[in-house]
Order: structure tokens, then C-alpha cells, then sequence
């Protein structure tokens, strides 16, 4: 017979953690060598159109605060430049002066889990 894990809401949150690419690497292997299990999908941010990562941690609520803290140590803030662009008189756009932006070290949500389930 198969074997099936769940648990109820009171006891899981997920972290939803949005992660520069660069960043995303070490902050796996940290939650994966603690003994998280951690989902990596490869998204892309909708301001500056750049590859960047999301990472999924499902998480005891005891454990919050210590994926929380592993996320934090091996996510970095940095600073990027966005080039805005203006359409131009005959169609094509030209470009304007560069933007400077700082982003991360890491956007994170938590959000509360109804029903979790290992089949
Ligand atoms: P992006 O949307 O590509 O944004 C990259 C950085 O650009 C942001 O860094 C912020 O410094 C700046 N930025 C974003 N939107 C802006 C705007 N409307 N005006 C001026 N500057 C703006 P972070 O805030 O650290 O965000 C890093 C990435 O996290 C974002 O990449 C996005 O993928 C995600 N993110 C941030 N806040 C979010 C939210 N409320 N909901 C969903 N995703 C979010």
C-alpha cells in the first residue's frame, strides 16, 4: 500500500522566496545541506526583464525562523542599471539615461499551508 504524509496548516508554511540568480546556488545548498527540502523555478523579474529565481520552501513553523536566517546569510543586494527606453519620432525607440537600482538581497512571502502531502 502506498505511504502518504499530510499535515495540516497549523503546522507548514511555505516561503516563497524571489532570489537573484547569482544567489540562488548557494541558498539551495544551504536549506538542502539543513535538511529543508527546497524547490528552485527560474523566473524572470517584471522591472528589470532579468533572469532570477523562486525558490520554494515548505517549512515547519518551528523552522521558520531558521530557513529564514539561511535565505538571509546567502542572499546579497546589488546594484543593476535599467536602461529606459522613449519612442522615437519615426517608430523606434532610443534609449534614455540609465537608471541605478539596488535589488535584493531576497523578496520573500510566507505564506500559510491548508494542506500538505507526500504521495
Ligand atoms: P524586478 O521586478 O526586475 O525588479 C528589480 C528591482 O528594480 C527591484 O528590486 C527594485 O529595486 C526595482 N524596481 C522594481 N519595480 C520598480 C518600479 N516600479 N519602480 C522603480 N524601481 C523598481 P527588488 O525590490 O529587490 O525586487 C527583486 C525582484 O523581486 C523583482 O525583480 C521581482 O521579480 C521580485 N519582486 C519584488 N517585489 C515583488 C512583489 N511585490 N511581488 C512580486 N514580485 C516581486
Amino acid at each position: 500500500m502506498a505511504q502518504t504524509e499530510a499535515s495540516h496548516s497549523d503546522q507548514y508554511q511555505l516561503i516563497l522566496a524571489i532570489v537573484q540568480d547569482e544567489d540562488a546556488g548557494p541558498v539551495i545548498e544551504s536549506l538542502t545541506g539543513a535538511g529543508f527540502r527546497a524547490t528552485r523555478i527560474n523566473t524572470v523579474g517584471g522591472f528589470l526583464r532579468k533572469g532570477n529565481a523562486t525558490i520554494l520552501v515548505g517549512v515547519e513553523k518551528a523552522q521558520l525562523h531558521r530557513a529564514l536566517l539561511i535565505i538571509r546569510d546567502n542572499c546579497e543586494t546589488r546594484t543593476e542599471y535599467f536602461v529606459p527606453t522613449a519612442p522615437g519620432e519615426v517608430g523606434e525607440p532610443y534609449p534614455l539615461d540609465p537608471i541605478q537600482v539596488q535589488v535584493g538581497g531576497a523578496t520573500i512571502f510566507v505564506l500559510d499551508v491548508e494542506r500538505y502531502e507526500r504521495l
